[in-house]
């Protein structure tokens, strides 16, 4: 059992919501790694390496917070990969953007790639919430919430509610507070509003 669903199974939070989560950044940015440290140890697995190369076919992850279970898709960052994010789009109910944070050469590729996947007909019609994950937050340089958030120009989107939270894949730094806000935006978009009298 993982963090989140341990904290999750004490405060008596059994998931009342189902989420599809797409998770999605440049190659390298540490998808892989952040999944694997949100998903509940496998006694069976052997060996499963962090980061491990995966290929264009995503991969699915299952985590628990905040009465929400999300299932996960992992899409490989790779440039020739990224024509197929937009097969996803239609399905999911929140997205995660993954961005190396300490690699300040490619933050424009990710601020074109993350406007590109804001901008498709089957994103921009929808108010998917948005976390960013300023990744690698455990590498000295590595980007604040407040600097990323600029350099991806996440000022200039209004149409949905997005968040940046610093988190480590190596440490588990921050991924569950990014996380329990995800969960928030979920379930506020499930709740009905209240009848006013
Ligand atoms: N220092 C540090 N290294 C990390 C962190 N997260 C991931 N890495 C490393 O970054 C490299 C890439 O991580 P992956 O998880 O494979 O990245 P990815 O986004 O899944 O990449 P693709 O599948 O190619 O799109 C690996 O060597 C990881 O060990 C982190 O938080 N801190
Ligand atoms: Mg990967």
């Amino acid at each position: 059992m993982g963090l989140l669903d341990k904290v999750s199974s004490w405060l008596g939070n059994r998931p009342r919501v189902t989420a599809p989560v797409l998770v999605l950044g440049l190659d390298r940015a540490g998808k892989t790694s952040l999944l694997h440290a949100l998903r509940p140890p496998d006694p069976t697995a052997q060996g499963a390496q962090q980061g491990a190369p995966q290929g264009v076919a995503p991969q699915m992850e299952h985590f628990q917070s905040g009465g929400v279970a999300f299932s996960a898709w992992d899409v490989s960052g790779a440039a020739r990969a990224r024509a197929l994010w937009e097969r996803h789009y239609r399905r999911a109910h929140a997205l995660i953007f993954v961005v190396d944070a300490a690699d300040h050469l490619r933050l424009v590729v990710a601020r074109e790639e993350l406007e590109l996947v804001l901008a498709h007909p089957d994103m921009s019609a929808r108010r998917v919430p948005l976390l960013v994950l300023a990744n690698k937050s455990d590498v000295p340089g590595a980007l604040p919430p407040d600097q990323l958030a600029g350099a991806l120009g996440l000022a200039r989107v209004v149409d949905r509610p997005w968040h940046v939270a610093a988190a480590s894949a190596r440490s588990g730094a921050g991924l569950a507070d990014g996380i329990a806000w995800l969960a928030r935006q979920v379930r506020d978009m499930h709740t009905p509003p209240k009848i006013q009298h």
